[in-house]
């Protein structure tokens, strides 16, 4: 496999960023995770975008434009003649000193990684899957916002470990006033006859790609899509739930905390958006070939 880092390609083995990056030394850095479908990068623009309003956010100057940056990812996937599979792109504060000031880091690192991901067991795609809520909130907007994809996911994390003790893959988390946020790297909707919803970006979830992509397929589907605040008994109550990302495309939940959703099998809403969502990441995208 070849890494690109900073315009140049390496080895796995040579690909390497120094101890003293803020990357790694803080969290100090932002990245994105797309996926390549039958030889097109699916909604490259949208995640790039992304890309450079999590840097804006974080006041990071990345030293790309958009299409240079489009560009080093297409690159990477044909260097290694990527037609499927999961890019990983993260750009570091950069080299600085022990300490926390960011304008000590003399210039941002760019890594593109282009490689596969499974995010959840196959049986889980088809038979859905059992989650639980946990006790760890969701980041305050005030704090790290949620908004943002910085490498500083502890919050994230804290929350998929206590998924793992409770023997289940995957948490739901709440925000501050008990409202759903959304899951660890994915974004949960509900379906309630012809409606489909889904928390507000308001409520702490990331502004998800596929999350976004799902709700242009239901509108187009006849379906209406709401973005209310969401409480635990909502989700109990649903006709239908499934999780969105790019690492876990739609995943079906049959089970909450312990309550069967629907008839605890994967629903038909689930079914159709799945079917339609396939449809579009073999069809669309920027073209590797
Ligand atoms: N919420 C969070 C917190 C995320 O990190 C999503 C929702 C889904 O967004 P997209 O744009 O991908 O539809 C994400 C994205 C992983 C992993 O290994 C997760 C993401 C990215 C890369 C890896 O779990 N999540």
């Amino acid at each position: 496999m070849k890494v690109y880092i900073d315009g140049k390609f390496y080895d796995s083995k040579n690909a390497k960023i120094s101890v003293f990056d803020h990357g790694l030394l803080y969290g100090d850095g932002i990245f994105e995770g797309i996926r390549a479908y039958n030889g097109r990068v699916f909604k490259l623009k949208e995640h790039i975008d992304r890309l450079y309003a999590s840097a804006k956010a974080i006041l990071l100057e990345i030293p790309m434009t958009h299409s240079e940056m489009m560009k080093a990812v297409v690159d990477t996937c044909r260097r290694n003649k990527l037609m499927e599979g999961y890019i990983r792109l993260v750009v570091t504060r950069g080299v600085g000193t022990l300490g926390l000031n960011p304008n000590r880091c003399e210039k941002p690192s760019v890594i593109v990684i282009a490689g596969k991901i499974q995010l959840y067991p196959k049986e889980m795609y088809e038979k859905g899957m059992a989650i639980v809520t946990v006790a760890t909130t969701r980041n305050l907007h005030n704090a790290v916002n949620p908004a943002i994809k910085s490498l500083n996911y502890l919050n994230n994390i804290l929350a998929k470990i206590e998924a793992n003790n409770a023997g289940v893959e995957e948490a739901i988390m709440l925000n501050s006033e008990g409202f759903v946020a959304e899951c660890t790297g994915d974004n949960l909707f509900i379906v309630k006859g012809r409606q489909l919803l889904t928390p507000p970006l308001s409520a702490g979830a990331l502004y998800g790609i596929t999350r976004g992509t799902v709700m242009d397929l239901a509108r187009q589907s006849g379906m209406e899509v709401l973005e209310p605040n969401l409480s635990r008994y909502d989700l109990f109550n649903a006709d239908e739930c499934f999780l969105t990302g790019t690492a876990a495309e739609i995943i079906p939940v049959v089970k909450i905390d312990g309550r069967v959703i629907g008839n605890g099998k994967p629903g038909p809403a689930t079914g159709q958006l799945l079917q339609r969502f396939q449809e579009l990441t073999r069809r669309t995208g920027e073209p590797l070939r």
